[in-house]
C-alpha cells in the first residue's frame, strides 16, 4: 500500500487506503429523484452550510442573476428559468463547496501529510475549506502558513530558472471559468510551453477527436429546445439520474411530446426507469414518468458494433437520407459497402446483444424523422473510443440527423466548463490560427511544438523531462489512471502547485516541495478594487454565460482565480522572464478580459454585452446552424473503421469503473450509493450472479482485483463481491478507487484517453 516518498521524512500513500468496514447491499431503485432525493438535498445542504445559508445559496443556483451549478454542464432553459433550477446532486456540490467547515492553518499543523494519506477521500473532503495558502518544505512533514506573496515569488523562482519552458506543466480541471482558463494558457504560453494538460484528456477527448474528423467541429449539434422536437433520443453509455439529474426533466418532457428513449447500458440505471421531479408535488407523490422505453442490455464496449447492425438494418431497407448524403457527405459508399459485408454473426458476438433486438431498435431509427444520440464516459473511455463514437456519427449521417431541428449529436459534457475551458485555449495541441491571434494581440511567440496531455504528463514528469506542475483546480492524483505511477511522476517534482477550494490527495503526494493556493468558489463574492466581478462560462451545448457568486467567501485571505494567475504572471514580469502583459490591469476588471478573449478567439464578437443578456448567447455552431462542416472537403465524414470491442481470456473479466450516487468525480459526498443499493462502503465489485455461482463467490466475501495489460499486472487488495445485473463477463467497480488498477499505457487510439471503462482484471479471494 505505501508508496515510497520522494524525500526521506515522508512516507505516504497514493492509493485510497482500504475503508474498515464491509458496505451493506439491498434492492437496486428503479424510480430516480423524488422523495428520497428531497430528504437527502436537505440533510447535505442543512449539514453541512445549515439551514439560512442553505436556503440562500440553493435559490441562487442557475438563475440568470446567481451562479452557474458546479455539478455539471447541462444547459439551463434558455427562456425561463424554473423557482430554483438544480438537482440533488447539484446540491450537494454547491452544499460541499459553501460548508462552514474549515481547514485552516491550525489543521495542517495538527496533521503531517502521511498520516492525512492515510485518511479517505471522504474524510479528506470532510474537513471543509482550505482557508490560507500553504507551503509544504522540502524535507518537511506539515504545511505551513505562507504570504501570498511568498506563495508567487516561490513559484515565480522555480519558474524561471527552468532551461527549457517545457519543463513546467499547467494542468486544469473543468470547473474554471473561461477568464481564469483563457489566463492561464496566457501564462503557459507566454512562458513557452503548450503543455496544458486537463481534466477532458480522459473524459471528452475522444468524443472531440471523433466529431472533429466527421463534422469539422468537436462539439455535440443540439440545443436544449431539440429535446422536446425529438422524436427518438438515445441514451448511449451515460447515467444521468446520478450524474446529469436535470437532464432527467428534458427527457420527461420529450417523452410528454410523443418522443420514444432508449438506453443502451451494460446497466438498467435508475434514472433511466421512472423518475419524479422534485419540485413538482404530483409526480413526488404520483408514480413518476417512465423515461426509458427500451434498455438495451450489451456488452461493456459492444457499442461499436451495436451501431455497425444499426447501420446494416438502416441501409437493408433502403431508409437512408440519401439527398443529405449526397449533398452534405463524402464516404458513403465505402461505408455502405463495408456495412454490407459485415455479418451478422460478428455483430451479435461483439455486442453481446441478439439480431432481433438490434434490429427492432434498428427499425426505430430508420423510422425517425428527428434522432437526437447523447452520450458520455460509457463511450469515451475505451481502446477504440473514437471509432465507436465515429460509428455513432456515421449512424446518425444516415438518416441526415444533422442540422435539423429536434435531431443531432450529444456528447454530454461533465465539469460545468469543460467546453468552455476548451474554446478559450486550454489545449495541448492548439490550432495554428489561434496561436497567430494570440501572437497578434499580446506581442508574444507562443510556442508551435505541441504540449503533453493528462498521460503525457506523467511521463515526462517520470523521466525527469517535467519537474513544475501547477494545478488549476482539480485532483490529478486520483483522477489519472495508475495512481503508483502517477504518484511517483508527482514526487519526481522539483515543486507542485494546486490552486484548490478543498483537500484532496494530490495535496499530499506532491513534489519535494508544495505550495496549495486557495480560492473562491464559485458560489462566493468575487470583488475586485473596483467592484463586484461576474465570470463566464460554456455549457454542452455551447451557450456562454454569467455566473456571479454571492456569498461571503470561505475566509479572507481567499483570492479569485484569475488574481491568481495574474499575480503568478506579473511576479514573472518583475523575476526577468519579460512578459509585457498588464496582468493586473485584466485582474482589476474582468471586462478587460473578455475583450481580450474576444479579439482573439471568433464567436465571441460583443463579449461583454451579450455575456450580461438574460440567458446568455450560443456560440456559432456552423453543423447544426447551416449544415456546412469544416473539414479538409467541406462536407461530413463517413468514416469506416473496422469493427471491434474488447474479450477477455478465460479467467479474466471486462472492468469498468463508475460514479457512485454519492460522488462528485474525486469528491467523495458519502459511502452510498443510493440507487445500486449499496450503503456504507466503496471497494465494491458489481459482478454477475452466474460468474459469482460459477466461481463460487458469495457476496461480500472479501477478494483482490488484477489487472492485466501487456505483461503488467496491478493488484490491488481487499475489494467486496456484489452480484449485481451486469452482463457476465463484465465487472464494475467505483473510481478514483479503482484507478490504482488501471495501466498507464492503457489508452484510447487517437485521443490518448486512459481506457478507465476497458480494464481487463482476473479476481482471486483473498485469504
Ligand atoms: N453527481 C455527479 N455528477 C457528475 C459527476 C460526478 O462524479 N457526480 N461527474 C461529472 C463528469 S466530469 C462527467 S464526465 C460526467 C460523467 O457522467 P457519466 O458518463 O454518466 O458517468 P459514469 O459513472 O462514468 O457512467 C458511465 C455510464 O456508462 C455505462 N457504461 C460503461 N461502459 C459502457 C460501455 O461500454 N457501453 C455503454 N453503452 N455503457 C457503458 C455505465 O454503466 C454508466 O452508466 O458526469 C458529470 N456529473
Ligand atoms: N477510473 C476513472 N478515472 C476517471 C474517470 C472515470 O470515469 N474513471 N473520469 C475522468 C473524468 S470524466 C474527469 S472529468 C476527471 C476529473 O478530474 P479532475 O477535474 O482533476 O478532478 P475533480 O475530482 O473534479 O477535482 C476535485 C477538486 O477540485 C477542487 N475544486 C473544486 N472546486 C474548485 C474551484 O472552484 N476552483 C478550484 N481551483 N478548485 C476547485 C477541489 O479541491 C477538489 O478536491 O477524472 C477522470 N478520471
Ligand atoms: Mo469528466
Amino acid at each position: 500500500m505505501l508508496t515510497p516518498s520522494a524525500t526521506v521524512v515522508r512516507d505516504v500513500s497514493a492509493p485510497v487506503p482500504f475503508e474498515d468496514s464491509a458496505p451493506r447491499t439491498s434492492k437496486p431503485r428503479v424510480v430516480a429523484a423524488g422523495m428520497p432525493a428531497i430528504i437527502s438535498t436537505a440533510k447535505h445542504g442543512i449539514r453541512k452550510m445549515g439551514a439560512i445559508r442553505s436556503i440562500s445559496n440553493l435559490s441562487k443556483v442557475n438563475k440568470f442573476d446567481g451562479f452557474d451549478c458546479p455539478g455539471c454542464a447541462w444547459p439551463d432553459p434558455d427562456g425561463h428559468r424554473t423557482f430554483a433550477e438544480f438537482c440533488e446532486n447539484g446540491a450537494k456540490a454547491v452544499a460541499d463547496e459553501a460548508t462552514k467547515r474549515k481547514a485552516g492553518p491550525d489543521f495542517w499543523k495538527k496533521w503531517s501529510v502521511s498520516e492525512l494519506s492515510r485518511k479517505s477521500d471522504f474524510w479528506l473532503n470532510e474537513q471543509g475549506r482550505i482557508t490560507h495558502p500553504l507551503v509544504l518544505n522540502q524535507n518537511s512533514e506539515h504545511y505551513e502558513e505562507i504570504s501570498w506573496d511568498d506563495a508567487f515569488e516561490m513559484i515565480a523562482d522555480n519558474l524561471a530558472v527552468l532551461s527549457d519552458p517545457d519543463q513546467a506543466i499547467f494542468y486544469t480541471s473543468g470547473r474554471t471559468s473561461n477568464e481564469a482558463a483563457f489566463l492561464w494558457q496566457l501564462l503557459a504560453r507566454t512562458l513557452g510551453t503548450n503543455n496544458l494538460p486537463d481534466c477532458s484528456n480522459m473524459c471528452h477527448e475522444s468524443s472531440g477527436h471523433a466529431l472533429t474528423q466527421s463534422i469539422g467541429i468537436g462539439k455535440g449539434t443540439v440545443t436544449l429546445d431539440d429535446f422536446i422536437h425529438s422524436d427518438l433520443i438515445l441514451i448511449v453509455g451515460q447515467n444521468p439520474g446520478t450524474n446529469h439529474p436535470r437532464m432527467l426533466t428534458a427527457l420527461r418532457d420529450a417523452k410528454k411530446n410523443g418522443s420514444s428513449v432508449v438506453s443502451i447500458n451494460p446497466l438498467e440505471e435508475a434514472g433511466m426507469g421512472r423518475f419524479k421531479h422534485p419540485q413538482n408535488p404530483l409526480e413526488v407523490l404520483g408514480s413518476g414518468t417512465k423515461i426509458a422505453d427500451e434498455h438495451v442490455n450489451l456488452r461493456i464496449n459492444g457499442d461499436m458494433a451495436l451501431f455497425r447492425g444499426f447501420a446494416k438494418t438502416i441501409i437493408s431497407q433502403d431508409a437512408c437520407d440519401i439527398e443529405f448524403i449526397e449533398d452534405h457527405t463524402d464516404g458513403f459508399d465505402d461505408y455502405s459497402e463495408l456495412v454490407q459485408n459485415t455479418e451478422w454473426g460478428d455483430v451479435e458476438s461483439l455486442s453481446g446483444v441478439a439480431r432481433e433486438v438490434i434490429e427492432r431498435i434498428g427499425n426505430k431509427i430508420a423510422q425517425s424523422k428527428s434522432m437526437i444520440v447523447c452520450w458520455a464516459m460509457g463511450l469515451t473511455q475505451h481502446k477504440n473510443a473514437v471509432q465507436t463514437i465515429q460509428e455513432i456519427a456515421n449512424v446518425s449521417l444516415l438518416g441526415g440527423h444533422i442540422g435539423r431541428s429536434g435531431a443531432g449529436l450529444c456528447p454530454v459534457r461533465g465539469h460545468s466548463n469543460v467546453q468552455g475551458d476548451r474554446t478559450v485555449g486550454i489545449n495541448h495541441h492548439p490550432s495554428a490560427t489561434f496561436l497567430d491571434a494570440l501572437d497578434d494581440r499580446f506581442g508574444i511567440e507562443a510556442p508551435r511544438i505541441p504540449g503533453c496531455d493528462a498521460v503525457e504528463a506523467v511521463r515526462r514528469m517520470s523521466s525527469g523531462q517535467s519537474n513544475v506542475f501547477m494545478s488549476m483546480g482539480g485532483n490529478f492524483l486520483s483522477a489519472m489512471s495508475d495512481t503508483r505511477a502517477t504518484a511517483s511522476a508527482l514526487q519526481n517534482c522539483e515543486l507542485t502547485v494546486q490552486i484548490s477550494t478543498k483537500p484532496n490527495r494530490s495535496h499530499l503526494i506532491t513534489g519535494k516541495s508544495a505550495l496549495i493556493l486557495p480560492c473562491l468558489g464559485r458560489t462566493e463574492r468575487d470583488s475586485t478594487g473596483i467592484g463586484d466581478q461576474f465570470v463566464t462560462v460554456e455549457n454542452s451545448m455551447g451557450v456562454v454565460h454569467m455566473s456571479v457568486g454571492n456569498a461571503r467567501p470561505a475566509s479572507d485571505m481567499l483570492m479569485s482565480e484569475p488574481a491568481i494567475v495574474a499575480s503568478i504572471g506579473s511576479k514573472l514580469n518583475q523575476s526577468g522572464i519579460h512578459m509585457d502583459i498588464p496582468w493586473l490591469e485584466l485582474v482589476n476588471d474582468y471586462d478587460n478580459i473578455r475583450r481580450e478573449i474576444e479579439s482573439v478567439i471568433p464567436g465571441f464578437d460583443s463579449y461583454n454585452e451579450r455575456s450580461r443578456n438574460r440567458g446568455g448567447f450560443y456560440l456559432p455552431n456552423s453543423p447544426r446552424d447551416s449544415r456546412k462542416f469544416d473539414t479538409p472537403t467541406g462536407k461530413a465524414n463517413f468514416i469506416s473503421n473496422p469493427m471491434s470491442s474488447i474479450t477477455a481470456d478465460a479467467g479474466k473479466f471486462v472492468m469498468m469503473s463508475i460514479r457512485s450516487h454519492d460522488q462528485y468525480n474525486t469528491t467523495i459526498y458519502g459511502l452510498d450509493d443510493r440507487y445500486r443499493g449499496v450503503k456504507g462502503g466503496r471497494r465494491v465489485v458489481f459482478v454477475n450472479e452466474l460468474d459469482m455461482e460459477e466461481n463460487g463467490w458469495q457476496e461480500l466475501q472479501t477478494v483482490n482485483v488484477s489487472s492485466h495489460y501487456d505483461g503488467k499486472v496491478i493488484t490491488s487488495e481487499r475489494w467486496y463481491l456484489v452480484p449485481y445485473n451486469i452482463p457476465p463477463g463484465n465487472v464494475a467497480t467505483y473510481f478514483p478507487e479503482s484507478n490504482e488498477l488501471i495501466p498507464l499505457e492503457s489508452v484510447a487510439d487517437m485521443s490518448n484517453t486512459p481506457t478507465s471503462k476497458s480494464v481487463l482484471v482476473s479476481i482471486s479471494t483473498a485469504n
